[in-house]
């Protein structure tokens, strides 16, 4: 695999994954809807509006594999959901089929699940607990990489990312943090390995705190090497400069769940 599209290039992620990809595919083409500001002479750039199909076609023409970032990276109205997130991901999936793309990495996100409580371990089987409409896009994107892959046989990887960084900046992220070159080796994996059809993995390092059962990335080769708890006292020092979250704290997916939050207060069952 040579020919690999980068979707969401100039964002965090995108930005960081750039520069780690750069020496393993060598025909890295990368995307956004803008040229990231930092683009090296090197690197390709194809500019694609997601949630214009034609533009997102020629961007997919010739790939290999995608690496599929792009959209809204966080909670958003529902139009720029639609747009960004809904329209914009079935357009990747339906050019990936029409250009004979072989592979797919869909970056899902822990907010398809982030209403499960952080007391309550879940592997990748459990049904989707959105925590946003940001996280209904996700788990719609997850819906929509089976549905290639079982009736078009694209081979798709759907990594539920916690949340990527140097290092984990405070409680919650002690159980969700993704080292980026564990990323790196989640992404491999998704593009490369022989045996994928469909398979959703929890993108997170070895962390001792995490609330997720990601035997199934394991299965595949998966061998963090990102250790949350070696970052212990500074992400608990930061912990303690931050307010009480009666909601986000209680739910995996933070202050994602408590933005908006009209309900009962949680209770432990
Ligand atoms: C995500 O999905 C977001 O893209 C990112 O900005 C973080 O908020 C992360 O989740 C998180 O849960 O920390």
């Amino acid at each position: 695999m040579k020919r690999v599209l980068l979707t969401g290039a100039a964002g965090g992620i995108g930005r960081r994954l750039r520069a780690l990809l750069k020496p393993v595919y060598t025909e890295l083409r990368c995307s956004d809807i803008k040229p990231p500001p930092d683009l090296m002479p090197d690197e390709s750039f194809i500019a694609a509006d997601l949630a214009r199909i034609e533009e997102v076609e020629r961007a997919v023409a010739g790939a290999e594999g995608i690496i599929h970032l792009g959209g809204h990276s966080g909670e958003g109205s529902w139009e720029t959901i639609l747009n960004a997130n809904i329209i914009g991901c079935y357009n990747l999936f339906e050019a990936a089929r029409r250009q004979g793309v072989k592979r797919v990495v869909f970056a899902s996100s822990n907010h398809a699940v982030g209403f499960y409580p952080r007391h309550q371990r879940i592997g990748v089987d459990v049904t989707v607990r959105p925590d946003s409409r940001y996280g209904v896009s996700k788990a719609f994107g997850e819906a929509l990489g089976a549905l290639y892959a079982d009736k078009y046989g694209l081979g798709v990887l759907c990594l539920r990312i916690g949340n990527v960084a140097d290092q984990p900046v405070d409680l919650r992220r002690l159980s969700i943090w993704l080292k980026p070159e564990d990323l790196v080796q989640l992404v491999r994996i998704g593009l490369e390995h022989p045996d994928l059809r469909f398979e959703i993995f929890y993108g997170a390092s070895f962390n001792e705190r995490a609330w997720w059962d990601n035997s199934r990335a394991y299965a595949y080769g998966y061998r963090p090497t990102g250790r949350a708890e070696d970052f212990r006292d500074t992400a608990l020092a930061a912990q303690a400069q931050l307010a009480p979250d009666p909601i986000g704290d209680f739910f995996q997916g933070g202050p994602f769940c408590s933005d908006e939050y009209d309900g009962d207060p949680p209770q432990a069952v």
